[in-house]
């Protein structure tokens, strides 16, 4: 399935771009019910307690945990699910294990059911329409919950930032596996603002261990307070629906404070071709035994 002319200039307009039913209700109960047996595995007893964390002015996730799991299927957890360790205690979950989930990644395109989705016809289809990838690799595939109650933010930013090559050239294909509502967080876009918004700093292992922010040299840093702009735009779909997220455009979804989950899988292309470089900085690092899959 290729994209319309219609549907390539709204892409190029807003940064974004929502396709309703790209894959059918029998494909998405699949992807979600296998994301549930994935939960329902989940063995908290022999888990380091890596809580999902991310803003570029406070804690961010960087422990070993996280940083090896560019080739595995990994639960990372919601930071309100994780009583913190005491001097008496170690820290322990204060929900069930299911529901203590912020996200399974980061290459969960190794289990077969999202493997067959993420590399399919279909998608490369897309994905080679866009006309602007000459190599394009897969690489960041995973599950957010958005847990009842408890399923936090996720704050103003852009996905070149963390996926960062030189040149820029990310691409998220974020697929909804339930309906998304204002009520339950669904994404919101700050439309166009991929023309304006610069690269201008990238996430990094740091040098001493963890991860950090870097500034990109000889990019002008943004002036703008992105997430208080006016125009930002809510994106309620349903389930089933594949939203293609350019790697400039600014995106963001709130906490999920309805008594129901917000269940999505996403992952991400760049170009691995001639030009294009995905250097040992960045926090998400192939390995020799999985380097990142081609979609084409
Ligand atoms: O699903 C969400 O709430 C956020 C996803 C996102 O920001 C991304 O995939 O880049």
């Amino acid at each position: 399935m290729a994209l319309t002319s219609a549907q390539l200039a709204q892409w190029e307009e807003d940064g974004y771009l929502i396709l309703p039913g790209f894959f059918s209700p029998s494909e998405t109960t699949e992807m979600l019910e296998r994301a549930c047996t994935l939960l329902a595995s989940f063995d908290p007893t022999t888990h380091p307690m890596t809580r999902f964390t991310t803003s570029a002015d406070g804690d961010h996730v960087g422990d070993e945990y996280f940083l090896s799991s560019g080739d595995k299927i990994r639960f990372f957890l919601e930071p309100g699910a994780v009583t913190p360790a005491t001097a008496e205690a170690p820290a322990k979950l204060n929900v069930p294990a299911e529901r203590s989930v912020n996200k399974i990644g980061h290459a969960l395109l190794i289990d077969p059911v999202f493997g067959k989705y993420t590399l399919s016809e279909r998608v490369r289809d897309v994905a080679k329409s866009l006309g602007t990838h000459k190599s394009a690799r897969v690489l960041q595939s995973m599950v957010i919950c958005k847990q009842p109650r408890i399923g936090g933010q996720v704050p103003c930013h852009n996905d070149s930032t963390f996926l960062y090559t030189d040149p820029p050239s990310a691409v998220g294909c974020w697929i909804a596996l339930e309906d998304c509502t204002p009520a339950n967080g669904c994404l919101s876009f700050l439309p166009g603002s991929h023309k304006t918004a610069r690269v201008s700093s990238r996430f990094v292992r740091a040098p001493g261990g963890g991860t950090t922010f870097e500034d990109v040299p000889s990019v002008q840093k943004n002036e703008e307070d992105w997430d208080n702009l006016p125009g930002w735009k809510e994106a309620p779909c349903t389930a089933g629906t594949m939203v293609l997220i350019h790697g400039s455009v600014m995106h963001r979804s709130p906490p999920n404070p309805s008594d129901k989950t917000r269940m999505i899988y996403t992952f991400h292309m760049i170009d691995g071709g001639e030009g294009f470089t995905y250097d040992e900085k960045n926090w998400l690092q192939p390995t020799p035994e999985m380097p990142f899959p081609k979609l084409f």
